[in-house]
């Protein structure tokens, strides 16, 4: 499901920026809905939609809106993206689980996002874990980043590429403004996605243009990762979830294979 070269590169990188990879009718109904929830205080949106963050304790924290998907479908077509699943089933040998999704926005009251991650020798975190081997590429956890704006270059998400199989800490003089070849900043269009493993060291520059940067961040697993089984399905609302979705949510064995998985690799042209 990876082209070779698309498996060169996130070996070598540690992400793939995937191209138009969101419809733009679904990308105005996000960009709709992040400026309506984004005007609101958390009391009066859509349950169970929430801060990551309290803005009021916290306001230039990059304010992120969590549980998006449960209300509304936009979000949920998201989190099956054919084009975003084909890489996640991937790169998770078809066990892929939701773990998050949240729409957050940038202003230029916002902080910047210092670099975090990166893996610097020492015994791996099965969690947040990345190998390659046998031809593939096996990564634990994955953050598709959704750009709902054109960002320019020199704005948005920048990494250390190849942090994620570092062996050695970073000095600390290269920061999320460092130049070339030490620090990538990837330009993308609304639309765009940036999908990278946790592991890599990222963050993301301070947003300087008038209006706002939108994100979408869908966070996915192995289905047998289990550091964080309070996120999801959340009981409560579960019912708001399509079942692929509710589905793609479970916590599950890494030898059961989900029903949302097999119609995905169907769909893809792939043996299942
Ligand atoms: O805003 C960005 O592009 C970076 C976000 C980030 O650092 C994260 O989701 O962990």
């Amino acid at each position: 499901m990876l082209t070779e070269e698309e498996k060169w590169r996130f070996d070598l990188h540690g992400y793939l920026h995937l191209r138009g990879a969101v419809p733009a009718d679904d990308v105005r109904r996000m960009v709709e809905l992040s400026d309506d929830w984004h005007a609101k205080p958390d009391s009066e949106l859509p349950p169970p939609v929430s801060s990551y963050r309290d803005p009021s304790t916290d306001p230039t924290t990059p304010r992120s809106l969590n549980n998006v998907h449960y209300a509304d479908d936009v979000f949920q077509r998201l989190t099956l993206n054919p084009e975003i699943m084909r890489v996640v089933l991937a790169l998770t040998d078809n066990c892929p689980q939701l773990l998050a999704v949240s729409l957050t926005r940038n202003t230029q009251e916002s902080d910047d996002i210092p670099f975090h991650g990166g893996f610097t020798g020492g015994i791996r975190n099965p969690a947040n874990d990345y190998q390659a081997a046998d031809g593939r590429v096996f990564t634990t956890f994955i953050n598709a980043a959704v750009s709902l704006v054109d960002i320019p270059r020199g704005k948005g998400f920048v990494c250390v590429a190849g942090s994620h199989k570092s062996n050695f800490a970073k000095p600390e003089h290269v920061d999320i403004y460092s130049d070339p070849p030490d620090v990538d900043n990837v330009p993308a269009q609304a639309g765009d996605v940036v999908l990278f493993t946790e592991l890599l060291c990222h963050g993301a520059r301070k947003w300087t243009e008038p209006t706002p940067r939108r994100t979408v961040f869908v966070r996915y697993s192995t289905s047998y990762a289990s550091w964080s089984p309070g996120l999801a399905p959340i009981a409560a609302h579960r019912d708001k979830l399509w079942p692929e979705v509710a589905e793609l949510h479970e916590t599950a064995g890494f030898q059961h294979r989900k029903e949302v998985v097999n119609r995905l690799l169907t769909d893809l042209g792939e043996d299942t």
